[in-house]
């Protein structure tokens, strides 16, 4: 036990560095000191806090990453607070494994239409090696897709991703371990990031963001 929590110790220690780093939308603070702590890395809202617009249609998520490979759940929530039982999150994108170190982006998240002149936490939340990370931003929805693309949108040499799953991630948003045929794509051979790619993320949000639309409709 005593091992065991000095183990901890050193890891912690050993792993004091910036996880990642939130670039768009403006994070709720800059350190990643405390990016082990749910539900957003140490901070919280207040009147300091930036805002950014957040376009329903087509957001650019940008963040670089200090490590080879994650797992990264994407989630917005109303209002101004992320903690709490009760919070109704909608998940904004699949679950994808990232791939490689560098900057990565995803340039068309989509977000309940519903949420549109609303205030709302972005939540990004990272199953690394070294355990699970949180940033967030404080937004506020808007309608239509972003354009242009703000500059921290890149795709880092050797940055790639792909559809993925992860259950303590899923876990997160109350969803039960699929247990299906379930597919994944594979990482691209070449390790290139790639227009096509990223494409093909978009296009598949579209169609979870009409399936999850769908379910929502019909309650
Ligand atoms: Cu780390």
């Amino acid at each position: 036990m005593r091992a065991q929590s000095l183990l901890l110790s050193l890891l912690a220690a050993s792993t004091a560095h910036a996880h990642f780093t939130l670039r768009n939308p403006e994070p709720l603070g800059k350190s990643a000191a405390k990016q082990d702590t749910g539900p957003c890395g140490g901070y919280t809202v207040d009147e300091n806090t930036p805002i950014t617009e957040f376009h329903v249609d087509g957001e650019a998520i940008a963040y670089s990453s200090s490590h080879p490979e994650v797992h990264v759940l994407f989630r917005v929530v109303e209002g101004n607070k992320a903690d709490g039982s009760n919070l109704q999150w909608s998940q904004v994108f699949p679950i994808v494994e990232q791939y490689g170190s560098g900057d990565f982006c995803e340039p068309m998240v989509t977000a309940p239409r519903s949420l549109v002149g609303k205030q709302g936490i972005f939540q990004v939340v990272q199953n690394a090696v070294d355990g699970m990370l949180y940033a967030c931003a404080y937004v506020k929805f808007v309608s239509g897709s972003v354009s242009p693309l703000p500059d921290s949108c890149k795709n880092g040499t050797g940055v790639d991703a792909a559809i993925s799953s992860d259950p303590t991630l899923e876990a997160l948003m109350g969803n039960t371990p699929t247990t299906g045929s379930q597919t994944t794509s594979a990482p691209s051979a070449t390790n290139t990031p790639s227009q096509g790619t990223t494409r093909s993320f978009s296009l598949f949000a579209g169609v979870v963001g009409a399936a999850v639309a769908v379910v929502f409709g019909g309650l």
